[in-house]
């Protein structure tokens, strides 16, 4: 049992003394698990939750070449929302925003949801129609987005520019009331205690080196601290799924591309909606310090840096400037990249592999955070029971070989 965080609890240890119990715990490996999840990211640290807490499996082993929350899951700009263009989509991540809404109670973790909204500009006819398109597949799902017009753009972000001759003229927004943000980090801690709490053990500093298969199932993995046996390996990485997933033989159709941000320093509050604008690339919020967190498209070309650019914050002040000319003075503190695994339909892959107990969910794009939850809940049912839940089943490998994609491009963040 992890001690339980309360305010009787600070005070009590405050007066004390004592000290909290580490979030989780150091393990040696043990030879055997019944699952492996390669990856300590909010998608598999979900999944290892969610097995131990929803089906009573937790003899289950998180291993990460590095640290808790170290990749997509702790580089992302930490938006949440729901406003697809996909049926599927819609209803996968809507999903995801109402584990999100109650998770601080049910990992006993602040993890600081801020329902705030979320505007996606249309600077153009063609954006205002996908807008349009975009806001009834929503609102057909039961979900709230609604295009609105540009004084109730202006009413909502005051310091932007919604004149008819700016450079890129606002014609309008999809508005999506239930979009805001958490905290990234707070959400991978969180999901880190809960399992380890529950007996799932979490291996920091362990690299998976090979994966063992024979006769077309798979049979544990080889790693930097030695080898483990397991019926079941599921792929949890971002930015080295397609990697991983080939030391077992199973091809995916994912490049992956480099995804830069910043963070300005702190100033009063003054923007409470998420903006983001597709045409010119880039997205913002502000965080309750105050700061501003900026993000835009991948970069064009493959790569697996994590270095930042100053091509990157020039384009990016031009674009910010664009919409927001009054905030030109505020300076940019840090900048830094998390690596997308992009497929051809910008959904992801999710489910069975050729590999049998060789599971993904990977492809995550630019938007794997926001469906940590949901992914993590089904992966784990799909381990638990060996069949596919009905909200991922559009999400499989088989998709690309049989021509049934998922197209949300329309609703990727930004353009790309
Ligand atoms: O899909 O909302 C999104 C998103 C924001 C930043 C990257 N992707």
């Amino acid at each position: 049992m992890a001690a339980r965080y309360s305010a009787w609890g600070l005070l009590r240890r405050g007066l004390t003394g004592a000290a909290w119990p580490r979030a989780w715990r150091d393990h040696d490996l043990k030879p055997a698990y019944d699952v492996v999840v390669i990856g300590a990211g909010v998608h598999g640290l979900a999944t290892a939750y969610y097995l131990a807490a929803r089906h009573g499996i937790a003899n289950v082993a998180v291993v990460d070449k590095a640290y808790v929350g170290g990749g997509g899951s702790g580089r992302n700009t930490a938006i949440i929302r729901s406003n697809y263009l996909t049926p599927e989509g819609v209803r996968f991540y809507d999903r995801s925003v109402r584990l999100y809404e109650s998770l601080a109670s049910e990992l006993n973790f602040n993890v600081m949801f801020s329902r705030r909204g979320h505007l996606t500009l249309a600077h153009d006819d063609g954006s205002l129609r996908t807008m349009r398109w975009r806001a009834e597949v929503n609102k057909h799902e039961g979900i709230d987005s609604e295009v609105i017009g540009p004084d109730e753009v202006a009413a909502l972000v005051p310091l932007m520019d919604t004149s008819p001759d700016a450079r890129y003229p606002i014609l309008g927004a999809l508005h999506h009331p239930p979009g805001g943000t958490i905290r990234h980090d707070a959400v991978n801690w969180g999901y880190a205690r809960a399992a380890d709490a529950l007996g799932v053990q979490i291996h920091e500093n362990t690299e998976v080196v090979g994966i063992d298969t024979h006769d077309g199932r798979v049979r544990g993995v080889r790693t930097t601290r030695g080898d483990v046996h397991a019926p079941v390996v599921v792929n949890c990485t971002a930015g080295w799924a397609s990697l991983v997933s080939r030391l077992a033989g199973v091809h995916l159709p994912v490049s992956t591309h480099a995804l830069q941000a910043a963070v300005t320093e702190p100033v009063q509050s003054f923007l409470r909606t998420v903006v983001v604008s597709g045409t010119l690339h880039v997205y913002v919020s502000q965080t309750a310090r105050g700061e501003l967190v900026f993000g835009a498209s991948t970069d064009s070309y493959p790569s697996y840096s994590t270095r930042g650019s100053l091509e990157f914050t020039e384009e990016l002040a031009g674009h910010v400037l664009e919409l927001m000319p009054s905030i030109a003075r505020l300076r940019v503190l840090r900048q830094w990249a998390g690596l997308c695994d992009m497929t051809p339909d910008f959904s992801p892959i999710m489910g069975v592999t050729p590999v049998e107990g060789f599971l993904v969910d990977v492809g995550w794009g630019t938007y794997g955070f926001k469906a940590g939850p949901v992914a993590g809940e089904a992966m784990a049912e799909l381990i638990a029971t060996g069949l596919t839940p009905e909200n991922i089943a559009a999400f499989d490998l088989a998709r690309f070989a049989e021509g049934r994609l998922v197209g949300e491009r329309g609703a990727a963040a930004v353009g790309h």
